[in-house]
């Protein structure tokens, strides 16, 4: 167990480049013991209107700031995040949940995409173009939209919130951010962190409260142009609807259904492998989670089999014990839904193997703990199989051959990740062509995607755009198109051409 510092327990809003008391608080737990670990502001809409109004100001002047300096600053982020490693990646188990091997990672992923937002500061490529015309210059460039509005989830609360905010920053623009509820620390860590390597004032702005209040104030207000959001599909929805009303961009990524492919030429030791890291880790609380395994009737059973055996050795408990492999569930709401679509796969028909129950944790009876779990005999049109549950929730679903996997994993409404585990190179093009994710993993699990690399999907899990990766810039920019007539005399397009 770790001890918080009074420094780190006192949460406030960050506006204009001050902390800002809010009076109206509400309780943060520990996932793993239930414990209250501290309070924090619940603000209402006029914490929106005053960061809005410090964004838009400090903006224009950030703007002119030229792109490498934006970017040093952000390297600045970045060595002070790798000094700070332990001690946030601590704070992000403390408050998260996750096993603390796992918030390491999560922090450097956060380490990552501050380098490598740093460099773009020296790219932000925009394109050079001949002109139909003589005489005469054409470019594109990309130019940043103004304030920005980022809503990060709780299960990755310090790396999306990087994915956001970095391209945000680097290419110009002010951003107003709120975090997750149940995750305080890691957005006050990250604030601190930009204030410390001297970002300007309001260019980055935090404002704790509820999506309905201040989710709602940001998509209301007239200075921010963009919403990032990370979260439900249900949420998504409503985010979209009312920025598309507003004519305000939006960029949505809402979770997956994601599938584990094996085919039965796979090493089938690889496969259970991968199918417990990406399913079982970070206790399935991932967009990434693999929550079904589509596997080929010739290694069905000894896949099973393996596989049940594996789940045996997952050891359970407070993610801050390194022999800890499976943290606990976020909060009660949490295990409430992983309990009901339990229900639901054994009114369905499907056969529980393994698991399937909340789970008390000597020492630990007020941490939220569920059991990995495990059905089989599912069919693809099963609720288990179509909706996402975010929790330790594996379905096997058999299938007769290669195409009939691919079909299965396409069959839902979601498409952010997946995976197959074959040797055969002919199926491995071919999958990568067929599977219709965002992301598609060769002889590797669902999870593990790299900051260098767009992140999203297709279907429900997204709207076209992506996370991280150089295509994020794409929602934090507009493109300007700029042509130069040298010629010194009226050329009309598309009509003196041939002058
Ligand atoms: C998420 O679950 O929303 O690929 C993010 C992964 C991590 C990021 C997950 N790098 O699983």
């Amino acid at each position: 167990m770790i001890t918080l510092t009074s420094e780190e327990k006192n949460l406030k809003n960050f506006i204009n480049g001050g902390w800002i008391e809010v009076s109206n608080k509400e309780k943060v737990y520990n996932p793993a013991n239930g414990e209250v670990l501290a309070e924090i502001p619940n603000s209402d809409s006029a914490a929106i209107d005053m960061a809005a109004e410090s964004a838009r100001i400090a903006q224009k002047e950030w703007a002119r700031v030229p792109a490498p300096q934006r970017a040093e600053l952000l390297y600045k982020v970045g060595i002070k995040m790798k000094e700070q490693k332990e001690r946030l990646s601590q704070l992000l188990t403390l408050e998260n949940g996750k096993v603390i091997e796992e918030a390491r990672g999560e922090v450097q992923e956060g380490i990552d995409m501050a380098f490598y937002m740093a460099g773009e500061g020296r790219r932000l490529f925009g394109q050079t173009t001949p002109s139909e015309l003589k005489d005469k210059f054409a470019m594109s460039q990309r130019c940043p939209v103004g304030v920005v509005g980022i809503i990060t989830p709780w299960n990755f609360p310090i790396a999306i919130a990087t994915w956001k905010s970095f391209p945000a920053i680097v290419s110009g623009n002010a951003v107003i951010w709120k975090p997750s509820s149940e995750t305080p620390f890691m957005a006050k860590a990250l604030a601190k962190i930009f204030e410390e390597a001297g970002l300007p004032k309001g260019v980055i702005n935090v404002v704790y409260g509820s999506g309905a209040t201040i989710g709602q104030a940001m998509i209301n207000h007239e200075a921010i142009r963009v919403i990032s959001f990370t979260g439900s599909n249900e949420t998504g929805r409503k985010v979209a609807t009312e920025c598309g009303r507003q004519l305000k961009k939006v960029s949505l990524e809402m979770g997956g259904k994601n599938a584990v492919i094996v085919m039965e030429d796979a090493d089938i030791d690889l496969a259970v492998e991968g199918i417990l890291w990406s399913a079982f880790g970070t206790s399935g609380q991932r967009c990434t989670a693999c929550s079904r395994v589509i596997v080929h009737k010739d290694v069905c059973k000894e896949l099973e089999n393996r596989l049940l055996k594996a789940m045996k050795d997952l050891t359970i408990g407070d993610g801050l014990n390194p022999n800890i492999k499976v943290g606990p569930i976020i909060n009660q709401a949490g295990l409430d839904k992983i309990l009901k679509y339990i229900e639901i796969g054994k009114e369905e028909g499907a056969n529980l193997v393994t698991g399937g129950k909340q789970l008390t944790v000597e020492n630990y009876e007020n941490g939220f703990y569920f059991e990995p779990t495990l059905f089989s005999d599912v069919t693809i049109d099963m609720r288990i199989a179509q909706e996402e549950i975010f929790g330790p929730v594996v379905s096997l679903i058999e299938v007769n051959d290669f195409d009939e996997a691919i079909a299965a994993n396409n069959k839902v409404k979601y498409g952010l990740s997946s995976s197959i585990f074959t040797q055969d190179v002919n199926r491995v093009f071919r999958a990568q062509r067929d599977l219709d994710t965002g992301i598609v993993y060769v002889n590797a699990g669902t999870t593990g995607a790299e900051i260098h690399l767009p992140f999203g999907g297709t279907k429900g899990t997204g709207n076209g755009h992506r996370d991280s990766g150089v295509q994020a810039l794409d929602v934090f920019t507009e493109w300007k198109a700029v042509y130069v007539d040298y010629s010194g005399k009226l050329q009309r397009a598309q009509i003196d051409t041939d002058a």
